[in-house]
């Protein structure tokens, strides 16, 4: 019956993550539990979708990495953008190695992710030490970590008792860890975000083996959160208006599943 508690209801939860906390506040606010994936490779066209469906979205993904032309002055005009609508940055990087090489990877290189991202992801397969040592670059700065513990993709292999354990380490390390990637609701503790990919109006899949399912299942069957919604918006012709049916699906689906 958790799934009875509203998103405004789980900000106030004495033990949830003070980003999760965030989050919940501005899709309540924005009536908006969309996060669009930026998939483009233009740094001039990621921040003009990013100011256009700024309104619309609680969050931004990013790959940094297929951007042709990324810079620190980027980086600047995004989380501008992203305190400009109120929305948070998620980095889709999905670290997996040893804890003192995520170190590295998430503070240095090229893209500095801890200094401009909120949010970033895992893979739980090197076990503890992944979720260790990007704490100890992303928690003095604010910033959360989902767990990687299902994916939209045919065939994964993050299934079953995988998927279980990968709910075991984001428990013992919920003050870094605030939820997951994965296709349905998997832990009862509404602390959690649950975060999905894979959505598109339509179901169906890609060449590569994507497969989508729609806003009303995930958000409204599959009681996840939030949809996590790439070329469903960015190839439709009027990439605002797709993504305010986005938007709308996701929180009607939501409202269903609460029995308003
Ligand atoms: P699209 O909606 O265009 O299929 O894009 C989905 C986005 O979500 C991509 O950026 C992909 O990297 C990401 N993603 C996914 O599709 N499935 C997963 O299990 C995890 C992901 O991060």
């Amino acid at each position: 019956h958790n799934l009875q508690l509203s998103y405004a209801d789980r900000a106030e939860l004495p033990n949830v993550h003070p980003l999760a906390s965030k989050l919940l506040k501005i899709m309540e606010e924005k009536q908006s539990n969309l996060c669009v994936s930026a998939d483009v490779t233009s740094s001039e066209e990621l921040l003009q979708l990013a100011d256009s469906l700024g309104p619309k979205i609680c969050m931004l993904k990013t790959h940094i990495d297929i951007l042709k032309d990324c810079t620190v002055a980027f980086t600047q005009k995004l989380q501008a953008l992203a305190e400009k609508h109120n929305f948070l940055i998620f980095e889709d990087r999905k670290f997996a190695d040893i804890g003192n090489t995520v170190k590295n990877q998430y503070e240095g290189g090229l893209y500095q992710i801890s200094s401009w991202s909120h949010i970033v992801n895992a893979h739980a397969v090197p076990g503890p030490g992944v979720v260790k040592g990007l704490s100890a670059v992303g928690k003095p700065l604010g910033r959360g970590c989902l767990l990687i513990a299902q994916m939209s993709s045919q065939g994964s292999l993050a299934t079953g008792e995988y998927t279980n354990a990968v709910v075991k380490m984001a428990e013992e390390h919920s003050d870094f860890v605030l939820g997951f990637i994965c296709g349905s609701k998997i832990t009862k503790r509404p602390e959690f975000i649950h975060m999905t990919p894979g959505v598109q109006m339509q179901t169906g899949g890609d060449a590569l083996g994507q497969q989508y399912a729609t806003p009303e299942e995930v958000i409204c069957s599959k009681g996840s959160d939030v949809i996590i919604v790439g070329r469903g918006v960015l190839e439709a012709a009027d990439r605002l208006k797709a993504a305010e049916t986005y938007r709308k699906s996701g929180w009607d689906a939501y409202e269903k599943r609460m029995g308003h």
